[in-house]
């Protein structure tokens, strides 16, 4: 059976390098630290430059290009010792374990993992790309009240929104896929976004795979969008016109959590 879902693609992965510091210096603006402050007080850890070992992946679609030296670059700027394997797949695999790598990072279409195989653990970007988003936005500095909006309940959403009311945030959710939204109200005791009964936040988190899932109504002047989907759920035109603060990027910022989630 074909899956439906959203894969990276080379052209999202230009200048990485670029992306990620203005991601950084919104983050920094938002919160006060930067996006390695942020993973160091969310896992309590910090890298001394372990060897990560990063195996390009050809079964399914195959080999994006911009991935693996997207990988190489993240891991380099967040001060880990990274190199990519020649060869990929198994061969790969062999490759960076005897090259020394204590963490191996390698994604197929349906799973992109690091696997610190030294003590064990091991991450999977979806649930690490939802906790270090929701940890962003929860942790804005201007923030008007505890009340946040999750749009969007899947892989990644479902996790950001158990962060946030692990956190104490009061968590209104939105998705319309109505057995998703129910999940989230019975195991998370999430709050359903009344899409009649509109309501204005400070602080928004959004993990879709849609352009525009943020309609003009939920959105106060200078309020945080802090989202991993692509494309972007805020068309320019809203995000100046409410002077919204986008945190978005489309690889390096869930690959810092998954990193430091397994030191
Ligand atoms: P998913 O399919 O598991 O979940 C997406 C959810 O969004 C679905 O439940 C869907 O019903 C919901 N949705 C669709 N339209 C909506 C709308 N208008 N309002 C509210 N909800 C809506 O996908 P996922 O694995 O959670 O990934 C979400 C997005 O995050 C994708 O675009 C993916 O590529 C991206 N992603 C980015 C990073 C990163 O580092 N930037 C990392 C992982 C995933
Ligand atoms: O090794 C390669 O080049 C490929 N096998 C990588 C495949 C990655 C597929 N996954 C995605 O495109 C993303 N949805 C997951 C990456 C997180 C950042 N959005
Ligand atoms: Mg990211």
């Amino acid at each position: 059976m074909a899956i439906k879902m959203a894969l990276l693609t080379p052209n999202d992965l230009i200048n990485i390098n670029r992306k990620l510091q203005e991601a950084d210096s919104v983050v920094q603006k938002v919160t006060g630290l930067d996006i390695k402050g942020v993973c160091q007080a969310l896992y309590g850890t910090s890298p001394l430059s372990e060897k990560v070992g990063i195996v390009p992946v050809t079964s399914g679609n195959g080999i994006i290009g911009n991935f693996s030296a997207s990988l190489h670059a993240i891991t380099q700027y967040f001060g880990f010792d990274s190199f990519v394997t020649d060869m990929p797949d198994v061969s790969g695999y062999y490759e960076a374990v005897q090259n020394g790598a204590e963490i191996i990072l390698m994604a197929d279409d349906h799973t992109f993992l690091a696997h610190n195989i030294k003590n064990g653990k091991m991450a999977n970007n979806q649930p690490c790309t939802g906790v270090i988003y929701a940890e962003i936005a929860s942790r804005y500095l201007k923030a008007d009240s505890k009340d946040v909006l999750v749009m969007g309940l899947g892989k990644v959403g479902f996790p950001g929104a158990a962060q946030l009311v692990q956190k104490g945030f009061r968590v209104y959710g939105y998705d319309p896929d109505a057995r998703l939204l129910k999940r989230a109200v019975s195991d998370l005791g999430v709050i359903p976004l009344d899409p009649a009964n509109p309501k204005k936040f400070s602080i928004i988190f959004e993990a879709t795979p849609c352009a525009n899932t943020i309609p003009e109504t939920v959105l106060s002047e200078n309020c945080v969008l802090s989202t991993p989907g692509i494309p972007c759920a805020i068309s320019e035109e809203l995000r100046k016109k409410y002077d919204v603060q986008l945190v978005a990027e489309p690889l390096g910022i869930g690959t810092a959590s998954m990193l430091y989630s397994v030191l």
